[in-house]
């Protein structure tokens, strides 16, 4: 019997690779826009966006242009010389997002730990703290990467059982709750509050309207920096540029990744003020990719792409057509409980426990009804299609999901 080329790729990965992921059975050769096709030519709704680093539409021609064009000019000289593109890339980003200055990276995790770097070395030259004792507050539920500074902040027992032993000088504090932000800021080591505006991985769990301005305010009254990990959140996916501008604050040190690059490579950012990031002195930090030339172009013109096409605003509209749409399914439904998000980074609840392979019976269907999504927790599946999608386009792909999800009503 011939092979499917689905099961001839599947089996290579299987049979080659780490067994690190537990991916849908879907084997992609090709994107466009919000469309992705398989190795049978079948064609998808994609409603992940490679976890909302594709913000901007796969394989967008102006980025792919800018890519093209970098690319052979020069790519890479490392940090151990000047070029001609950081230094019009670090204004253009810290003007775009109304900061001093920037710290280039690859990964969001890295960023996310140059954001703590700079916390902590913040800590002990301005704010004075003893040697050692710097203290940073994350949430229950947070998720900013896979490294050993990114697990010790988690209390994912699957993200950290058997990679002990971890970083000291953290507090995990309940999320949504102001009362113990208040009483975990009494210490006077504590240097920072890190915090994603919305959850991603824990189920895009959205705070209550007054949590992250006045967790802000509590910060600001205890000489305590506010990280906001705008990973996920950020270039527009929320309906706003960045979560927190829904909020009218900005955040002491922005962590950016994923759609900075539109998908195209790893490329973060870690925004602040002259203050914070001048503590930070030659050799004390870095990276050999990190402002790269390429890198650099690409961003430029992924962001050019968020304010050309007025990607947040479609965000913001479309996001409130795809959660009144599911909220008038759910109404008579017995198989979802709730929708939630803001902007395109949606979820829905299935109503079934975390244990149960309902979630993944729906993304399979929903593969066969030609549109991906991904469970996360069990018994949650997120729905975050490009921000380039259209109002016909988010109907017709919502009118899927619903009836895929009618063919789970239990009678
Ligand atoms: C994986 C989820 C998303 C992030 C926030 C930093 C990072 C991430 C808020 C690190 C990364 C990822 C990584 C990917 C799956 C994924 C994810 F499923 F875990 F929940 F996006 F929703 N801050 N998120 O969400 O960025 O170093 O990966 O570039 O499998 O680890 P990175």
């Amino acid at each position: 019997m011939i092979k499917s080329l689905t099961k001839h790729f599947i089996d290579l990965e299987n049979s080659y690779g780490a067994q690190n992921y537990h991916p849908l059975p879907v084997v992609l050769k090709k994107g466009k826009g919000i469309y992705l096709w398989d190795v049978d030519g079948k064609k998808y709704f994609d409603f992940l966006s490679a976890y909302s680093a594709v913000n901007q539409g796969h394989c967008h021609p102006k980025i792919v242009s800018a890519l093209i064009k970098q690319s052979s000019i020069l790519t890479l000289t490392s940090r151990a010389f000047y070029n001609n593109v950081l230094g019009d890339y670090e204004k253009f980003l810290t003007e775009y997002f109304g900061y001093d200055r920037l710290l280039p990276m690859n990964t969001g995790v890295e960023g996310g730990e140059t954001a703590v770097k700079l916390a902590r070395k913040w800590g002990y030259k301005i704010k004075r703290i003893k040697k050692n004792k710097a203290k940073i507050i994350f949430v229950s539920g947070n998720f900013w990467g896979r490294t050993l500074a990114a697990i010790s902040s988690s209390d994912d027992p699957v993200s950290k059982r058997d990679f002990g032993p971890f970083m000291p000088g953290y507090e995990i504090i309940p999320y949504n709750d102001l009362t113990a932000l208040k009483e975990a800021l009494i210490d006077p080591n504590v240097v920072a509050f890190m915090v994603e505006p919305i959850q991603g991985e824990a189920g895009v769990v959205v705070p209550d309207e007054n949590y992250l301005p006045e967790a802000f305010k509590l910060c600001k009254k205890n000489n305590v920096l506010f990280i906001a990990d705008e990973v996920q959140t950020g270039i527009g996916r929320t309906g706003e540029m960045i979560c927190c501008d829904h909020y009218g604050f900005k955040p002491d040190i922005l962590v950016l990744g994923k759609a900075l690059s539109g998908g195209v490579f790893p490329v973060s950012a870690v925004l602040s003020s002259h203050e914070i990031m001048l503590t930070i002195k030659p050799g004390e930090h870095g990276s050999t990719f990190g402002g790269n030339p390429l890198a650099c172009k690409v961003v430029m013109a992924s962001l050019n792409v968020i304010k050309d096409e007025e990607l947040c605003l479609n965000a913001k509209k479309l996001g409130n057509i795809f959660r009144s749409m599911m909220n008038d399914y759910i109404l008579s439904s017995n198989v979802v409980s709730l929708v939630r998000g803001k902007g395109l980074l949606n979820a829905i609840v299935i109503n079934d426990d975390e244990k149960s392979e309902t979630a993944w019976n729906i993304c399979l269907k929903l593969k066969e009804n030609g549109l991906l999504a991904k469970p996360t927790h069990g018994n949650i599946i997120r729905f975050a299609p490009p921000l380039t999608i259209s109002l016909s386009e988010i109907t017709l792909a919502t009118e899927i999901i619903i009836d895929t999800l009618k063919s789970f009503e239990k009678k």
